[in-house]
C-alpha cells in the first residue's frame, strides 16, 4: 500500500464503524433514514460493495442525516472511466455553451438556497446564516466563473520574424479529481467544480465524509441544469476513495483542500506520477489591533473571525496581536463578548455558534486547550470546556475559548487548532506585530485594524500572506478575487478569481508561419532580413 493510500485511508475504519453503529439503533429510526447514491456516468448508483456509512448531525448525533455509499477503489475506477468517456464531447462543446449550462445551475442553486442551507446546517453544524452564505458563495462562484465561458482569455503576441503569428490559448487539463473539505460543504466544491467545467474538464468529486449531502445537492443540481452524463461524477466515502482518485493514472489533476499533513501526501503521490496538484491547506491567521484602532470594531471583528463557523475556517482569526496600549480594553471586551455567545444547534435562529464537526475534532481542540493551559504564562480567560449536558448532551459543543498573554512561539500560537480557540498576544511596535504575524509556517490571511493609512499600507506590503484585510477580520473572501496562501498553506496556486483558470487549464502556445519558407527562431531572427 502506498504512503498516500495509507494516510488517506486512515479514516476508512470509522466508516465501517459507522455502518456497524447503525445496528445499535431501533429499526424504526433506521427505516426513516434515507440512503443516497453515488453519481457515475449520469446514473445514481450504490457503491460496488453495497456498503454505506452514516452522516450524522454534529449538534445531535442521534439524528442521522443519511446513509452514503462507502466507495472503494472499484467505484472510483468506474467514475474515472465515465469521466474519461465524457471528456472529448465536453472538451469540444464551445466554452460559451458550457457556461450556459452553468448559468442554469446558478438559477437552481438560488431557488434551493434555503433548503440546501438547512441540510448543510444539519450535516455540518454551522448556523443557518452561515450555511446560507456558503450556498451563496457557490452561487457567486457559479455566476462569476461561468462568465469566463465567454472570455477564457489567451493572448496574441508579436513573433520574432516577419509573416509569423504567435498566440497562446487555454486548453483543458483533462480529467480532474476534486477532494473537498467539510467546513464549506458547497462553496469549496463549487470553487473547484465550476472552473473545472468552464475550462472543459470532466471531474470526479469526492466530498468529505462528514458532509457528503451538500456536494450531492450540488451535483444533483448540475444534472438538472443539463450537464451531460459522465462530465461530473460523485463518489462519497473515506480515505480509500480519496487515495484511489489521487493515485489513478488517468486523473491528470488533483485539487485538494484539507490538512497540511494530508496535502503533503497528496502532493508526493501526484509528483510520483507527474500529475498536476493544487493544494489549499492550513492557516494560522492573525488580526493585528494597532493602538489607534477602533477597539469596539476590532472586538466585533475578532469575535466573528475567531468564533464564526466555530473557528473551523482555514481563515479563522486564531491569533489576535494587540498593541499594549489597548490590550486591556480589547481583551476585557473580547472576553465579555465571547462569554455571551449563544451556543447551540445551528438550525435555531437564536444560535450564534454551532458545534464542531465530529469527535476527532473535539479531541484535537480539547487537546490544544490543555496544551494552552500548560504553556507558561498563557491565561485561559474564558471557555475551555466541552458542553455535555442538557441540549448539548448528544453534540460536539465546545465553549468559545480565549487565551491571553500568549507568547508568539507557544504551540497554541503556532499550530492550527481549527476550533473556537483564539490566542491574544501583546505587542509594542507595528514592525514587531508584523514579525509575529509572519512568524508561523502558514500564510493564508492577515488583518490590521488601524485608522492610519500609512501604517495600513506598510502592513499590507510586509505581511507575507495570500490575503490581507484592513479593518475587517481574516475571514470573508469574495469569489472574484484569488484565494490561497503562502508557505505551508498551499503550493503556489490560487483558487477563485480568474487565477483559478490557471489551475484548470494548460497553456498552449501556437506559432503560425505564413512566410512559406523556413524561418529559424533565435537564428534567422537576429540576422538582418
Ligand atoms: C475557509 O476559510 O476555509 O473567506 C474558506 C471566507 C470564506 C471562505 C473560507 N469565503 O471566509
Amino acid at each position: 500500500m502506498s504512503q498516500a493510500r495509507k494516510a488517506l485511508n486512515k479514516n476508512a475504519k470509522r466508516g465501517a464503524n459507522g455502518n456497524n453503529g447503525g445496528a445499535t439503533r431501533s429499526s424504526q429510526a433506521r427505516a426513516s433514514v434515507k440512503t443516497y447514491r453515488n453519481y457515475i456516468g449520469g446514473e445514481w448508483v450504490a457503491s460496488a460493495g453495497q456498503e454505506t456509512f452514516e452522516n450524522k448531525n454534529p449538534a445531535n448525533t442521534r439524528d442521522i442525516v443519511g446513509r452514503f455509499p462507502l466507495s472503494t477503489e472499484e467505484d472510483v475506477a468506474r467514475a474515472v472511466d465515465a469521466a474519461a468517456e465524457a471528456s472529448r464531447g465536453w472538451r469540444l462543446t464551445p466554452a460559451p455553451r458550457r457556461a450556459e449550462i452553468l448559468f442554469r445551475l446558478g438559477e437552481i442553486l438560488i431557488r434551493r438556497k434555503e433548503q440546501y442551507a438547512q441540510e448543510m446546517t444539519r450535516e455540518m453544524g454551522k448556523v443557518l446564516k452561515e450555511t446560507g452564505g456558503d450556498v451563496q458563495e457557490a452561487i457567486d462562484c457559479t455566476y462569476f466563473t461561468a462568465g469566463e465561458g465567454r472570455r477564457l482569455h489567451g493572448y496574441t503576441s508579436p513573433a520574432e520574424m516577419p509573416d509569423k503569428f504567435a498566440m497562446c490559448v487555454r486548453q483543458p487539463v483533462g480529467l480532474c479529481g476534486l477532494i473537498a473539505p467539510w467546513n464549506f460543504p458547497m462553496a469549496i466544491p463549487s470553487w473547484k467544480l465550476i472552473p473545472a467545467l468552464v475550462c472543459g474538464n470532466t471531474v470526479v468529486l469526492k466530498p468529505a465524509e462528514d458532509t457528503p449531502l451538500s456536494s450531492l445537492n450540488l451535483v444533483e443540481a448540475c444534472e438538472e441544469a443539463g450537464v451531460p452524463k459522465g462530465v461530473v461524477n460523485l463518489v462519497t466515502g473515506f480515505g480509500e476513495a480519496g487515495a484511489a482518485i489521487t493515485n489513478h493514472k488517468d486523473v491528470r489533476l488533483i485539487s485538494f483542500t484539507g490538512s497540511t499533513e494530508t496535502g503533503r501526501i497528496v502532493a508526493s503521490a501526484c509528483a510520483d506520477r507527474n500529475a498536476i496538484c493544487s493544494l489549499e491547506m492550513g492557516g494560522k491567521n492573525v488580526i493585528i489591533v494597532h493602538e489607534d484602532a477602533e477597539v469596539d470594531l476590532a472586538v466585533e471583528g475578532a469575535v466573528w473571525g475567531a468564533f464564526g463557523t466555530s473557528g473551523q475556517r482555514c481563515t479563522a482569526s486564531s491569533r489576535l496581536v494587540v498593541h499594549k496600549k489597548v490590550y486591556k480594553q480589547f481583551t476585557k471586551k473580547l472576553v465579555e463578548r465571547a462569554r455571551e455567545l449563544r451556543i447551540g444547534d445551528g438550525s435555531d435562529p437564536q444560535t450564534e455558534m454551532g458545534p464542531v464537526i465530529n469527535a476527532d475534532a473535539v479531541h484535537k481542540i480539547m487537546g490544544y486547550i490543555e496544551v494552552g493551559q500548560r504553556e507558561d504564562h498563557a491565561k485561559l480567560q474564558c471557555g475551555g470546556n466541552r458542553l455535555t449536558t442538557g441540549e448539548y448532551a448528544h453534540g460536539y459543543f465546545i465553549e468559545p475559548t480565549v487565551f491571553t498573554d500568549v507568547a508568539p512561539d507557544m504551540r497554541i500560537a503556532q499550530e492550527e487548532i481549527f476550533g473556537p480557540v483564539t490566542a491574544v498576544i501583546p505587542f509594542d511596535t507595528l514592525d514587531e506585530a508584523i514579525e509575529i504575524a509572519n512568524g508561523v509556517r502558514y500564510g493564508l490571511s492577515a488583518s490590521v485594524y488601524t485608522k492610519d493609512v500609512n501604517l495600513a499600507f506598510h502592513a499590507m506590503n510586509e505581511l507575507y500572506t495570500g490575503i490581507v484585510y484592513i479593518n475587517s477580520p481574516t475571514i470573508g473572501a469574495e469569489v472574484h478575487l484569488p484565494f490561497g496562501g503562502t508557505k505551508a498553506t498551499g503550493n503556489g496556486h490560487r483558487e477563485a478569481g480568474t487565477q483559478v483558470l490557471d489551475i484548470f487549464s494548460e497553456w498552449k502556445s501556437v506559432y503560425v508561419d505564413y512566410s512559406s519558407k523556413l524561418q529559424r527562431a533565435q537564428i534567422d531572427s537576429v540576422e538582418p532580413q
